[in-house]
């Protein structure tokens, strides 16, 4: 497959093929563990792919066949928060992952490896998963000093079940690609030399379908979770199709011609 890069990084890989843009973490010395400077790579990468008219879906992995992600760079992890070249100490995955569940079309995790710690969160927020028989599943935080109680917990627990949950993070052990198969936490397992192939085709699939149609069941179903946040997501997606109507033209019309709007010909529907 004849990827092509979109901008050169230094962390991570941004690549593009047929509608796809497909973002690397390429830190495999450390298992892909993301920085701070990490995760601000694959924020700008990410806010090219909401605003391209060429980008239908998102590809999230890892580089190599170990890990996906194994969560926040512990060489870098001060008082406060993780350092980056700034010196500021973040935690700036949450913009990461606040922003994978509001961005306006489906991101793929594809898994070909270690999901763990808040690489594990990674994918959980990714729209679908997409994993290799070799991957494994887990959260370590309590082990090594840190946790993620925001959707890291409670979005896992909608998807896991709250027993589950309280499992996977109380005992931080590890599970198979069959376990999170059988868990609900992944879509699908295929061999590893069949997992990128498996993940376009998802991706294919997908992008023969309405974008639209894919971004307001997408608003719906985060909608339903995150409280008035999510409210406002589904509703900035009303007022896009509202201002796509004549309707709502005639109001911007109206006061531009300084006249008064006449709403009196739109259908006033059932
Ligand atoms: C990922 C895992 C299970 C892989 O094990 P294995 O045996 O395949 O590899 P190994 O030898 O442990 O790792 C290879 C090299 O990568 C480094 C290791 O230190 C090792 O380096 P060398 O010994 O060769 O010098 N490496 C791996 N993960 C790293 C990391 N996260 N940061 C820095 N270096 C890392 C195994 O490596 C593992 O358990 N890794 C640690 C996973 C972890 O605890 N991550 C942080 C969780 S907290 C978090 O991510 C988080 C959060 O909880 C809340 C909010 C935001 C972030």
């Amino acid at each position: 497959r004849n990827w092509t890069t979109i901008k050169e990084f230094e962390e991570i890989k941004f690549e593009y093929f047929e509608g796809i843009a497909k973002i690397t973490i390429n830190r495999p010395r450390y298992r892909n563990a993301f920085t701070p400077d990490t995760i601000k790579e694959i924020i700008e990468s990410m806010v090219f792919c909401r605003d391209s008219q060429d980008i239908a879906t998102v590809i999230l992995t890892g580089e190599g066949d170990k890990a996906f992600c194994s969560g926040g760079d512990i060489n870098v992890k001060q008082i406060g928060g993780y350092i980056g070249k700034d010196g500021i100490p973040r935690l700036n995955v949450l913009d990461l992952q606040k922003m994978i569940r509001s961005l306006p079309k489906p991101v793929v995790a594809m898994v070909n490896g270690f999901a763990i710690g808040g690489g594990h969160v990674l994918h959980v927020v990714c729209d679908l998963s997409i994993a290799s028989e070799n991957a494994i599943f887990g959260q370590t935080g309590p082990k090594v000093g840190s946790f993620d109680a925001g959707f890291g917990s409670s979005y896992l627990a909608r998807v896991v079940g709250q027993k589950k949950a309280r499992e996977i993070w109380f005992l931080c052990k590890q599970y198979s690609a069959t376990e999170a198969l059988e868990l609900g936490l992944v879509n699908t397992v295929v061999p590893f030399d069949k997992l990128e192939d498996e993940t376009v085709a998802w991706c294919k699939q997908m992008m023969q379908h309405s974008p639209l149609a894919l971004r307001m069941i997408k608003a719906g179903l985060n909608a339903e979770l995150d409280g008035q946040a999510g409210i406002q997501e589904l509703a900035g997606n009303a007022t896009m199709l509202y201002y796509m109507t004549e309707e709502a033209h005639e109001g911007k019309d109206a006061f531009l011609q300084k006249r008064k709007p006449d709403f009196s010909k739109y259908p006033k529907m059932p």
